[in-house]
Order: C-alpha cells, then structure tokens, then sequence
C-alpha cells in the first residue's frame, strides 16, 4: 500500500533528485547539493510562516520585539535565510531576489557553477491574513569561469535548468522540474522531510477556470478584454468558467497546475509589462506549466522566448492548460 511504501520506502526529494542526477554520468551531485540548501530554506520558511502570528513577525519592519531587537519583516527575513543558504551551498555564484535592487556576487572561495533567481516569499502582502504564499526560485548554469555578472542571469528562461516553488498553505508542498516533468513533494514536518506525493504532474489539456485580477478590467487591452468576456458569456453555449483568483502568485498557479484553465497576468494602460516579474516569476512557472504539458504565452511570444534586459524586468503573463492558451493565442494574433 502506499502508505507502507511512505512508511518504509521514503521517497524525498533529496533521494528524488539523486536518482535524477544519476541519469547524466557527468554530474558530480552538485545539483543535488544546492537543491537541498533551498529546501534548507523553504523549511526554515515554512516553520517561520505558521508560526508569524505567534511570534509577532506580521506587521512592518522597523517595529522592535521584546529584546528590543529590530523586527524583521518574515520577507526579508526569509530573503536573508535563503541568500546565506545558497552561498554557505558553495554551488552558486550569481544570486538574484526579488528583495535585492542588486544582484548578489558570490566570493571567489565560495562561488559555483549554478546562478539562482529567486522570490523569497512572493504574496507577501497576503501574510497578515493568513492566505497561502510561496517561495519561487529558477536555476542557471554558470557557462564561463571569468568574473560572474548580471549577463549570467540575463538569460532567456529556455535556459534555466530547473524551477519550482514552494508554497505555504495547508500543507507545505514543493513543486518542482529539472527538466523530466513536474513533481509535487509534500513537507512531513515528523520528520522534517519534502516526501514525493505528487509524482510527473500534467495539467488537464483545458480547464474550467479562469484567474485574473478583475478589478483592472478597465485597463485591459482588446484581446485580454475578448477574452475574458469569452470566459463570462460563452458563444458556443458552452458553460461558462469559474473565477478563482487568490491574488498570491504560488496559489493561483499551483491550482492552475493541478486543476487546469489559465492564469491571466496581461499588461493593462497602469502597467504596460504587467506586474509580474520575468526572472523569478515568470520564467520558473512558465518552465514548470511547459512541462506539466501546459504553455506560457506573454501576448507576443512564447514565455521563455524573453530575454530580459533589466534583472527585476516584468512582463505581462497568460500561462495554463495549452488549449486555454491556445485560445489568447489566437486573439492576439488576430489583434495583430
Ligand atoms: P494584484 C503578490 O503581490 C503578487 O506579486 C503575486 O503573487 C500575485 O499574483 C500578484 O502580485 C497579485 O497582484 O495586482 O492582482 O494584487
């Protein structure tokens, strides 16, 4: 039974990822080493999230504790937890967060081959009320020995070797691809281990389900405003979708992958590159729905076609079921 494998034959996500990296002949386990300094993080995450209201990390930075000590907002803290973890890994030498204006360069003696764009805690402003959020991360290889600079992360996202987010809901689950398919691990915190409960995740062909930001309908542009209409008043007499819109990007993608329809990001007349950013939203869950069999479109091309030129650059995101998109797709080319 299943629950005997889990009891007795423990698939997590470090010996997942073994197996993974057993495949290419050359890998020397430095992936693997990495991976387990994030999954260091999301877990030190993960305890710090349930336990925000308890020990007053809600609420501004600048608000001091009992000590007396300056109160770190759970995003910068989860942002200092994770940059120390990636460089105490030896594996990175670009790193690159959404807290930081900067990106972070590695010294020399620790520097590796990998370069880590990441969100250390996207949703954050969902926190004081308790909505799910998420840690996103996308994964380069370094190509070159010289001096790291930006140009090793400003990167089309077709060359990232690997993505995925954790998210801390109900559960802790970290979803993930190196390339071979989508995995969903799930935080069993008896034993402080990420255990392979969602195995090759595919997202269905099409979906139900629309997610989008109605509140900017005003600002929307012809296709994206179609569209949604498309979705609310169907022609073809087809039922029309449901809304579900979280407002934290891990949540709304994560029912995307495992539900199907399609989550909408579009640039409106406020925004014209919509708010999402490229590197470590954008990318990491287009590269995940491409492989859960889905597809990420930014209204002009394939998601992980852009070459960002600024490294906190954003772009408008319709991303899902590959039949959804097909249909935005199709709007916008005619548009054009
Ligand atoms: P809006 C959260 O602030 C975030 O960055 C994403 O997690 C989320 O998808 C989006 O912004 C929500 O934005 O404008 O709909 O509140």
């Amino acid at each position: 039974h299943a629950a005997d494998a889990h009891r007795t034959d423990l698939m997590t996500i470090t010996r997942f990822v073994l197996n993974e990296q057993s495949k290419y002949p050359e890998s020397r386990g430095d992936f693997t080493i990495l991976l387990s300094h994030i999954v260091l993080g999301c877990k030190f995450v993960c305890s710090a999230v349930n336990k925000a209201g308890l020990a007053k990390l809600i609420g501004l930075a600048g608000e001091t504790n009992i000590q007396g000590e300056e109160q770190k907002k759970l995003d910068v803290l989860s942002n200092d937890v994770f940059v120390k973890a990636l460089v105490s890994s030896g594996r990175t030498s670009v790193l690159v967060s959404e807290e930081d204006e900067e990106a972070t360069f590695v010294e020399p003696s620790k520097r590796g081959k990998y370069c880590v764009v990441f969100d250390p805690l996207d949703g954050s402003s969902n926190i004081d009320c308790g909505v799910s959020i998420g840690t996103i991360f996308g994964i380069y290889t370094l190509t070159h020995t010289d001096e790291p600079t930006t140009e090793d992360v400003l990167k089309p996202g077709n060359e990232m070797v690997a993505a995925g987010y954790c998210m801390y809901g109900s559960s802790c689950m970290l979803v993930l691809s190196t390339g071979t398919g989508v995995h969903g691990f799930t935080l069993d915190p008896s034993l402080g281990e990420f255990i392979l409960t969602h195995p090759d995740i595919k997202i269905p062909t099409k979906g139900n389900i629309y997610s989008v930001n109605e509140g900017n309908a005003q600002n929307w542009d012809g296709p994206t405003t179609k569209y949604v209409e498309k979705c609310k008043f169907p022609k073809d007499g087809s039922p029309a979708k449901s809304l579900r819109y979280v407002g934290s990007m891990v949540a709304d993608v994560h029912r995307t992958l495992l539900y199907g329809g399609i989550f909408l990001y579009p640039a409106d007349k406020k925004s014209p590159n919509g708010k999402l950013r490229v590197l470590y939203e954008v990318f990491p869950m287009s590269f995940l729905m491409e492989q859960a069999g889905g597809q990420a479109f930014t209204g002009k091309k394939r998601a992980l076609d852009l070459v960002p030129e600024k490294i906190h650059e954003r772009s408008p995101i319709f991303l899902g079921s590959y039949d959804d998109v097909e249909e935005i797709k199709a709007l916008y080319a005619s548009e054009e």
